[in-house]
């Protein structure tokens, strides 16, 4: 059972106890949980160093400087940048008590430790409706939020709920608690949209109409997958991404630096005012923003932070970084895919990928993932309409 196909449950019926609606409670916390990666297991984990200003304060934090090396093989792609690889510091202070740090610790993005990656090419933007739409023509891919749930993978489920759909925002009207004891708090500001999907973001009413350069969303992992091997490319390992996003920075919080707002001015495409009902859309965008709208980082890339989550191809554990860095933190490791199977503790039987820069959703009231070393987690047949992707290129495949 899948976490999207079963939330036409959760969507359709209002979580509360009992027998049957225990499974609609698991199934609804498995979505939004992937969607927003809330790592709170972490706070057992404790956390170590301080914020990640300053040189002093980096290096407490266990970040060491970035070594860039290599050189664009030749022209890049079209739509692509040059990443150098190198040598680089991977993980995340503990974020709380910096500017726009938020309340989580982010445990799982730590310890700090060294990892070595090849430089490649690297999508400048998310991948957007244009372009996806290109995929489907060329294709006839039909994406999972798009599939009609089979009734024998989900026995017991009543026909009517058996529908293809995707998972939307839907902001109540009035303040909820953003956490409770149920852990389930965001499933009041999430709703199941029959459907939904990349073609229809907000349901069947709406459509992409003018929208060609927006990220495209309700994206599970498998469709970006297809896209990337249709297109010559794959997806970004979790090392790989978190390299280009630094853009050859030192333990900067964020990809352009170590403020938020340099100057005053909105790097990222993030939410604004009281989450979930208020948006004050400061920034310039209530939602999504078309892609690039925002200063790239050094390397060229824009919306690392921000605007959309994107796929990234490792699977996804809280101990992945422990496991790395080995016994004395001392480990180098090399071109890192991730480890062989996915657990978290939060939901043990969810299989979920690695996510990675948060989205228009995110804010220092809840999840703060627009900070460049932390990292999210989506159960993987779980789009939404704040999750895509972007791709990357190996330089022996380009063509
Ligand atoms: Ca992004």
């Amino acid at each position: 059972m899948t976490s999207r196909h079963a939330s036409a449950r959760a969507g359709q019926q209002p979580p509360s106890r009992g027998p049957s609606a225990a499974i609609v409670v698991t199934v609804g916390l498995g979505l939004a949980a992937a969607i927003w990666g809330l790592g709170r297991w972490a706070t057992s984990t404790g956390s170590q160093a301080s914020p990640a200003n300053g040189a002093a304060d980096r290096q407490a934090a266990g970040f060491e400087p970035t070594v860039p090396a290599g050189t664009a093989p030749g022209p890049a792609p079209a739509g692509m940048v040059w990443v150098p690889g190198g040598e680089f510091s991977m993980g995340c202070a503990d974020p709380r008590g910096m500017p726009f740090g938020g309340d989580d610790p982010m445990a799982d993005a730590r310890p700090i430790h060294r990892v070595r990656i090849t430089g490649l090419w690297m999508d400048a933007t998310e991948v957007t409706n244009a372009q996806f739409a290109a995929f489907v023509k060329a294709t006839n891919y039909v994406t999972v939020a798009e599939r009609t749930p089979r009734a024998e993978d989900f026995p017991g489920a009543p026909a009517e709920n058996l529908v293809a759909g995707s998972i939307v925002f839907a902001p109540p009207a009035g303040d909820v608690p953003l956490r409770d004891a149920t852990g389930a708090a965001h499933l009041r500001w999430w709703a199941y949209v029959p459907a939904a999907s990349w073609r229809h973001p907000f349901g069947p009413e709406s459509d992409i109409t003018g929208h060609d350069d927006d990220p495209v969303v309700h994206i599970a992992f498998e469709d970006a997958e297809a896209y990337a091997a249709w297109a010559g490319k794959r997806l970004p390992t979790e090392a790989e991404w978190e390299f280009a996003a630094r853009g050859g920075l030192t333990g900067a919080a964020y990809p352009w630096g170590t403020e938020f707002k340099p100057g005053g001015r909105w790097m990222a495409n993030t939410w604004q005012g009281r989450f979930p009902r208020e948006n004050t859309a400061a920034d310039g965008f209530p939602g999504i923003a078309p892609v690039g709208r925002y200063p790239a980082n050094a390397y060229g890339l824009h919306d690392m932070s921000g605007n959309v989550w994107e796929w990234c191809s490792d699977w996804y554990r809280p101990d992945t970084y422990t496991r790395d860095a080995g016994p004395d933190l001392r480990a180098v490791v090399t071109n890192p895919r991730g480890p062989a199977d996915s657990f978290d503790p939060q939901e043990p039987g969810q299989p979920k990928r690695v996510q990675r820069g948060g989205s228009f959703l995110c804010s220092d009231q809840y999840c703060s993932r627009y900070i460049v070393g932390t990292r999210g987690k989506g159960e993987v047949s779980s789009g939404t309409n704040h999750i895509g992707f972007r791709c990357v290129k190996e330089p022996d495949t380009v063509r």
